[in-house]
């Protein structure tokens, strides 16, 4: 079985590049396809993704697992901000071995807010025969969604007007992650918030070009979506044409924070969120 930390780009430490300084990114939708203005209804969402939960290295001065208070910081931010939604796009586990003492106190962590919380399985985390998933699924409770088919799944979450799309990993061999044509392509007529999570390579961001796991400008389009969640590279930022709104949310062992996203009928803002700034009261009211 090929080694999935081969990859070498879904590390925290990983990664480089500069730290995000903008205090918000107001993206007005380009797409005539798709108008925010033909939304009558707003939706908070946090986006986060690379947790990586069970690198067992990365401890606090209480010996708790970072990516553990991390999540418990999101989790407690979903509350503080009034968010409706929690999305994680991919690699939240570090890897499929991960113990169930460790998978419970996790699951407990999004288990406990009532707000949805969606999971997609990314190539750390392979959703497959014998992957923690599967093997503790009893552990997370009715608000976790987890996607478990490659070839894409729908979530209709109704209670908050949104549905979310995404293919899940399910090996630990390359894989498109967005290349499948989401259910709602079609359904014009659903006044529903259109997610897309997915975990690779966005062609162009940071100037890669050749690594697994690609995700094609035109696989970015072709998803029709409001926004894309993305996850795998650590860094915060915009990718994708014109005419998409498509972010990476930044790994929170790096940004030390997550990004919050506002579905608004006047365009999508989409902002980092640090947890030094949430500590200081200084996070956006809705
Ligand atoms: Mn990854």
């Amino acid at each position: 079985m090929p080694d999935p930390l081969a990859n070498g780009v879904g590390t925290p430490s990983a990664s480089t590049g500069s730290q995000p300084t903008d205090a918000g990114l107001q993206v007005s939708d380009a797409s005539e396809r798709l108008p925010a203005s033909a939304h009558s209804h707003s939706v908070r969402m946090i986006h986060t993704s690379d947790v990586h939960v069970g690198t067992g290295f990365a401890l606090d001065e209480s010996g708790r697992e970072e990516a553990l208070v991390f999540m418990e910081t999101i989790v407690n931010a979903a509350t503080d901000l009034d968010a409706d939604l929690v999305v994680i796009a991919g690699d939240f586990f570090d890897n499929n071995r991960v113990k169930e003492p460790l998978v419970q106190a996790t699951a407990e962590i999004i288990s406990a807010t009532e707000k949805p919380v969606v999971i997609l399985p990314g190539n750390h985390d392979p959703f497959m025969s014998g992957s923690m998933y599967q093997r503790f699924a009893h552990h997370f409770a009715d608000n976790v969604h987890i996607f478990d088919s490659p070839d894409g799944t729908l979530f209709s979450l109704d209670d908050i007007g949104v549905q979310i799309w995404g293919q899940a990993h399910a090996s630990y061999d390359d894989f498109s992650p967005a290349d499948a044509s989401p259910a709602w392509r079609g359904d014009t007529e659903r006044p529903f918030w259109r997610i897309a999570m997915a975990h690779g390579s966005a062609v162009g961001f940071d100037g890669r070009l050749s690594f697994g796991y690609r995700i094609e400008e035109e696989h970015l389009a072709d998803l029709e979506a409001h926004y894309v969640a993305l996850g795998h590279l650590d860094r915060h930022g915009q990718t994708g044409p014109p005419g998409t709104t498509a972010f990476y949310s930044g790994a929170p062992g790096l940004l030390k924070g997550f990004t919050l996203v506002d579905l608004q009928p006047h365009g999508v803002n989409v902002q980092p969120i640090l947890f030094d700034a949430l500590e200081r009261g200084e996070a956006p009211a809705r």
